[in-house]
């Protein structure tokens, strides 16, 4: 996109046409030509918005949490925005979509962004997307950022960690499941919610999830555990308002500057990363590469050595 265009969608953006801030994140997500132009220009106005994230296994009713968590935040503020990212499915399809139908039928509220990403193609990977995407809304005067993703495995919890406060929602029954969950979420989790807790079994799931948060490591924050039930609503104001606990305590105690920190860190040293690489496959040239790559192949050189003996130049 040439320069005036993306100052030109951005004046648009700012002024809340909605078509053009949907145009805008889909520039920033695929990170189009105007981008890093986009970026440059609102990464100043950042760091306004409240950030949750919830995340989970598939089926735990994230959506449906979200969707109600929406409809909660939009009677305290005028904007509300929701990325739902799912890191399982190579694109925006199935599941996600039906998903964001739905929610689209429930917001026809003009103060409802709602974005859905899959991992398709994205530049550095959907966590640096979706922080991109996170970062536009936060900029364009979004007050509430709503992240849901599907999370067990690293990729998600590269995701979730754009976010504020981190909301892990587990269902009643779940029993080797959490065990699953535990190895890389638990740690990450700033409140855990046992959703559909209209079922039996969630004061058991409390109690496992309990239990495995006193085997856990000591921290400052003492992570709640609630009970809700999507559908219903029930536990859902209580949810919120342990959500804005956690929000007043980071805070005060400076742990969100210290993930802001690590967030803007991992950020910096991707696009590091990447510069690097660029700039050193141009120095050693691809010719000089194959010739490398060639002989590991082939057992006549080691990969250690291939690598100094490419940057000796
Ligand atoms: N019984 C019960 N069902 C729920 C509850 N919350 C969600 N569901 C249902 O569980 C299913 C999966 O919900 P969804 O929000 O799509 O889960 P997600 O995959 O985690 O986003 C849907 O059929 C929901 O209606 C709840 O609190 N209680
Ligand atoms: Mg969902």
């Amino acid at each position: 996109m040439a320069a005036t265009a993306t100052g030109d969608l951005l004046a648009r953006a700012r002024g809340g046409d909605k078509r053009s801030i949907a145009r805008l994140v889909s520039v920033v997500e695929n990170d189009d030509p105007g981008a890093a132009e986009a970026m440059r220009a609102l990464y100043p106005e950042t760091g306004r918005a409240q950030i949750v994230g919830i995340t989970g296994p598939p089926g735990g009713g994230k959506s449906t949490l979200v969707n109600r968590l929406a409809g909660m935040y939009r009677e305290r503020a005028s904007s509300v925005a929701i990325v739902a990212v799912d890191p399982s499915s190579p694109f925006t399809g199935g599941a996600i979509l039906g998903d964001r139908i739905r929610m689209r039928e429930r917001f026809l509220d003009d103060g409802v962004f709602i974005r859905s990403m899959a991992s398709r193609g994205h530049a550095g990977g959907l966590a640096r997307a979706t922080a991109r995407v996170v970062n536009v809304l936060d900029a364009l005067g979004t007050d509430v950022v709503l992240v849901e993703t599907v999370g067990v495995g690293q990729e998600e919890v590269d995701v979730i960690r754009v976010v504020d406060t981190v909301c892990l929602v587990t269902v009643p029954g779940l029993g080797d499941d959490i065990q699953a969950i535990k190895a890389g979420v638990l740690e990450i989790a700033d409140v855990l919610v046992v959703n559909k807790a209209d079922r039996p079994g969630a004061d058991e799931t409390a109690r496992d999830l309990a239990q495995m948060l006193s085997l856990a490591k000591d921290r400052p924050w003492k992570t709640p555990i609630v009970r809700t039930s999507a559908q219903s609503g029930d536990g859902l104001p209580q949810l919120l308002d342990v959500i804005d606990r956690h929000r007043m305590w980071s805070r005060e105690s400076g742990d969100y500057l210290e993930r802001r920190r690590a967030a803007a860190r991992s950020q910096v040293e991707a696009l590091l990363q990447e510069a690097l690489l660029r700039e050193l496959a141009g120095r050693v040239g691809a010719s000089r590469l194959d010739a490398a790559v060639a002989r590991v192949a082939e057992r006549s050189l080691d990969p250690y050595a291939a690598v100094e003996e490419l940057l000796r130049g």
